[in-house]
């Protein structure tokens, strides 16, 4: 009876330890493919990340987040981007390599934003629900 125990404790250890490595290493990894993937991010206030890069495109393309929620765009890359919102209240604001750029978005809608460096060939869409 004791081994049995002991086995059943170590494997509930394992489990733990193994499900805490996969959830990290998930926030950690960057998302590989770009082609028009979509996020929903997850709800009550969570964190929302686009993320531009040297590729001249924002990744996810398309983001889903509630409203009142606050998307942030980072630059992981070396050449500059804009955020600038085609729909909705005046954005437009510069995403020097290396920095962030955020905003709240409490209106309900779909915003649709660009880069003004590389034209609308660089897009992204937030759908705020
Ligand atoms: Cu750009």
């Amino acid at each position: 009876m004791g081994s049995g125990l002991r086995v059943a404790a170590l494997t509930v250890v394992v489990v733990v330890v193994l499900a805490a490595c996969s959830s990290s290493s998930k926030q950690a990894a960057t998302p590989t493919s770009s082609g028009g993937q979509s996020t929903v991010a997850t709800s009550g206030g969570g964190q929302a990340t686009v993320t531009a890069a040297d590729t001249r495109q924002f990744t996810p393309v398309t983001l889903t987040i509630t409203v009142g929620q606050t998307v942030t765009w980072t630059n992981a890359g070396t050449i500059d981007h804009t955020v600038t919102f085609d729909t909705g209240p005046a954005f437009d604001k510069p995403l020097a390599a290396g920095s962030t750029v955020t905003r709240t978005l409490s209106t309900a809608g779909t915003f649709t934003y660009h880069c003004t460096i590389h034209g609308p060939s660089m897009h992204g869409t937030i759908i705020v629900k």
